[in-house]
C-alpha cells in the first residue's frame, strides 16, 4: 500500500473493518471502569474527529496527548487519525519542562491531557504559543475543556480524511540515551505494518486473544501490544491506569485472564522474585508472554516457564521502527539470544567501516523495515545519520550466531575498552545477575588513579540477599564466568537503577557519577 496514490486512513483499516466484518458488539477495550465495543469505539472516534474540525485543527496539524491508560486514549487518538490530525502521545511521567520542550517542538494545537496528570502542566500551558485548547480527560476539567461534554455535542456521524499510506498519522517521541527526545513521524501505513508482521507471523494473534501489556499505550511497544495488535484482529483488550508493579499486574492477570502478557526484563523478574507470586494465576488461558525493551536475562525466562508453564518471546524494537524487528518465536525460543528477523524485516551487521560481518563477529544492527518511521521532526542530521535509505541504524551492537540467532551485545554508544579489548556492559551486567544476591546491574567505565578505563558495577540486591564478602564474591564470580579484566574494580549496591520508561538501564546517568 505505502507508494501508491490510493488513499487509505489507518483507522479504516484498525476500526471500521471491525464493525463492518460484524464484530461491532464485541469488547474492544476494558479500563477496568469503562467497556467500549468496537461499535462505541467507531462513534467516539466520529465525534472526536467533529471536535477537532469545529476546534479549527486542519489536517496535518499535531494534537499532544498526556493520558493515562483509559478508555478515552484510543478514542482520542484514533480519532485525530480520522480526522488527518497528527495525535502525538507523550509519556506521562515527564516533568513540567519536558513537557514544554515537547508542546514547543511539536506545536501543538490541542493537548488531551488527563485529570490526573493536570498539575504538572498546569504552568505551562499558558506559555506556548502554538496551544490554544486543553482537553480535559475526567470528572472535573479545572476551567479547561472537558472531553466528555464536548464529545456529547457532536455527531457521530463523520466522512473519515482521505490521507495518504505515506502521510503522518502519529509521532512518538524518542527519548534515546541522551540529549532531547526527537519526535518520529509514523505513517498511516506503519500501524498495519507491524500487525502483519510481527503481530500476526510471531504472536499469531487471534480474535479470541485477551491482551494485557505492563506497558502503557503511549510507547511504541505498548502501542502495539494493546493496541495496534488486538484491533487487527478484533481481539480485546484490558488497560489499566496504576503503575505496572508486580502485585497490580497479577491482580489484573488474576480477574482478566488475558491470553497474551507483554511485559519487560525488570517486571519479569521483580514479579517472580514478589511476595504476590505466591496467590499468582497463569489462569488456563494465557498462551504466550512477550518481552522487550532490553534483553531478557535467561535465568528469568527459564524461571518464567517454570512457574506459569508459558515461554516469554524475547524480542527488540524501537519507537523508530515502531514495533518488534528481531525476535524469539514460539516453538523456536533459545532464552538470552534476541532471535531472529521478524519476517518482514531483514538485518545487516556492520563494522565501523559499513562492511557487513561474519557470523561470531560483532556488528551494528541495521535494520529494513517496513514500520520505519519517515524521520525526526526539524532534526536533518539526527535523521540523516539514522534513516539511511532503506536502513535503520539501530545503534544496537549483536553478533549472529551459525543458527542465524541474533544475541545483544550492547549499545554502540556503551561499550568500552579495557586493555585494549572492548567491553560490553550488557556483558558483565549479565554475568553480575547470574548470582544468588544480585536482582539488577548496571556496568559503566570508570577511570583508575592511572586515568585507564575499568568496569565499574551498580547492583540492587535480592530480598535477604548475604551480604558478607559480596564485593569480593561478586567480583571472583564475574572473572570465572566472563574472563579476569572484564569483573568490575568497584561496586556499588544501590536500591534501584535509572531507567527509561520502556526499562531500558540509562548507563549515562551512572558514567562519571552522573547519577
Ligand atoms: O525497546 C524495545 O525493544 C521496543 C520494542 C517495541 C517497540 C518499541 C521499543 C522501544
Amino acid at each position: 500500500m505505502s507508494g501508491t496514490s490510493g488513499s487509505y486512513n489507518a483507522v479504516t483499516w484498525l476500526l471500521d473493518r471491525n464493525v463492518e466484518e460484524g464484530r461491532g458488539a464485541k469488547l474492544a477495550f476494558t479500563d477496568t471502569v469503562t467497556e467500549l465495543t468496537y461499535g462505541e469505539l467507531q462513534r467516539q472516534t466520529r465525534r472526536v474527529a467533529n471536535m477537532l474540525r469545529r476546534l479549527g485543527v486542519r489536517r496535518e496539524e499535531r494534537v499532544a496527548m498526556i493520558m493515562l491508560d483509559t478508555v478515552d486514549f484510543p478514542c482520542v487518538f484514533l480519532g485525530a487519525i480520522r480526522a488527518g490530525v497528527v495525535p502525538v502521545p507523550l509519556n506521562t511521567l515527564l516533568t513540567a519542562e519536558q513537557y514544554a520542550y515537547i508542546l514547543g517542538d511539536c506545536r501543538a494545537r490541542v493537548l488531551f491531557v488527563s485529570e490526573a496528570l493536570l498539575p504538572v502542566v498546569k504552568d505551562v500551558v499558558g506559555r506556548m504559543p502554538d496551544l490554544e485548547h486543553v482537553v480535559v480527560a475526567g470528572k472535573d476539567a479545572h476551567g479547561h475543556k472537558k472531553l466528555s461534554d464536548e464529545l456529547a455535542r457532536e455527531s457521530d456521524t463523520f466522512a473519515t480524511a482521505a490521507t495518504h499510506p505515506d502521510e503522518p498519522a502519529f509521532w512518538l517521541y524518542s527519548s534515546g540515551s541522551t540529549g532531547m527526545p526527537k519526535g518520529v513521524r509514523h505513517l498511516h501505513s506503519n500501524l498495519a505494518a507491524t500487525a502483519e508482521t510481527y503481530a500476526k507471523q510471531v504472536l499469531g494473534i487471534r480474535g479470541d486473544d485477551v491482551c494485557l501489556s505492563a506497558a502503557k499505550l503511549f510507547f511504541a511497544y505498548g502501542l502495539g501490544n494493546a493496541l495496534t495488535f488486538p484491533m487487527s484482529v478484533g481481539a480485546s483488550t484490558v488497560l489499566h491506569t496504576e503503575r505496572p508493579t508486580p502485585a497490580a499486574m497479577f491482580a489484573l492477570m488474576n480477574k482478566y485472564n488475558p491470553t497474551i502478557f507483554y511485559g519487560v526484563p525488570t517486571l519479569f523478574a521483580a514479579m517472580l522474585n514478589d511476595e504476590t507470586l505466591k496467590d499468582a494465576r497463569a489462569g488456563n488461558r494465557l498462551r504466550i508472554c512477550t518481552s522487550a525493551g532490553e534483553a531478557l536475562p535467561e535465568s528469568v525466562g527459564n524461571a518464567w516457564k517454570a512457574r506459569f508453564g508459558v515461554d516469554i518471546l524475547d524480542g527488540v524494537g524501537s519507537t523508530e521502527l515502531l514495533h518488534i524487528f528481531l525476535s524469539n518465536a514460539p516453538g523456536d525460543i533459545k532464552y538470552g539470544s534476541s532471535g531472529r528477523p521478524v519476517p518482514g524485516y531483514k538485518v545487516r551487521l556492520v563494522n565501523e567501516a559499513g562492511a557487513e560481518v561474519a557470523d561470531g563477529e560483532v556488528g551494528e544492527l541495521l535494520v529494513d523495515a517496513p514500520s520505519a518511521g519517515e524521520g525526526y521532526w526539524n532534526q536533518r542530521a539526527k535523521s540523516r545519520s539514522t534513516f539511511e535509505g532503506h536502513w535503520t541504524r539501530t545503534g544496537d551492537k549483536y553478533i549472529r550466531d551459525a543458527d542465524g540467532r541474533y544475541t545483544f551485545c550492547g549499545r554502540s554508544d556503551d561499550m568500552f575498552k579495557v586493555s585494549g579489548i572492548w567491553v560490553s556492559p550488557f556483558e558483565v551486567e549479565s554475568a553480575l545477575i547470574t548470582h544468588p544476591a544480585v536482582l539488577e546491574a548496571a556496568v559503566v567505565p570508570e577511570a583508575d588513579p592511572e586515568g585507564l578505563l575499568k568496569p565499574k558495577a551498580f547492583v540492587v540486591l535480592r530480598a535477604g540477599a548475604k551480604t558478607d564478602d559480596l564485593h569480593e564474591a561478586l567480583k571472583e564470580h564475574v572473572k570465572q564466568k566472563i574472563g579476569p579484566w572484564k569483573y568490575p574494580r568497584w561496586i556499588d549496591v544501590v536500591d534501584s537503577l535509572p531507567k527509561t520508561a520502556t526499562g531500558k538501564i540509562q548507563r549515562f546517568k551512572l558514567r562519571d557519577g552522573a547519577s
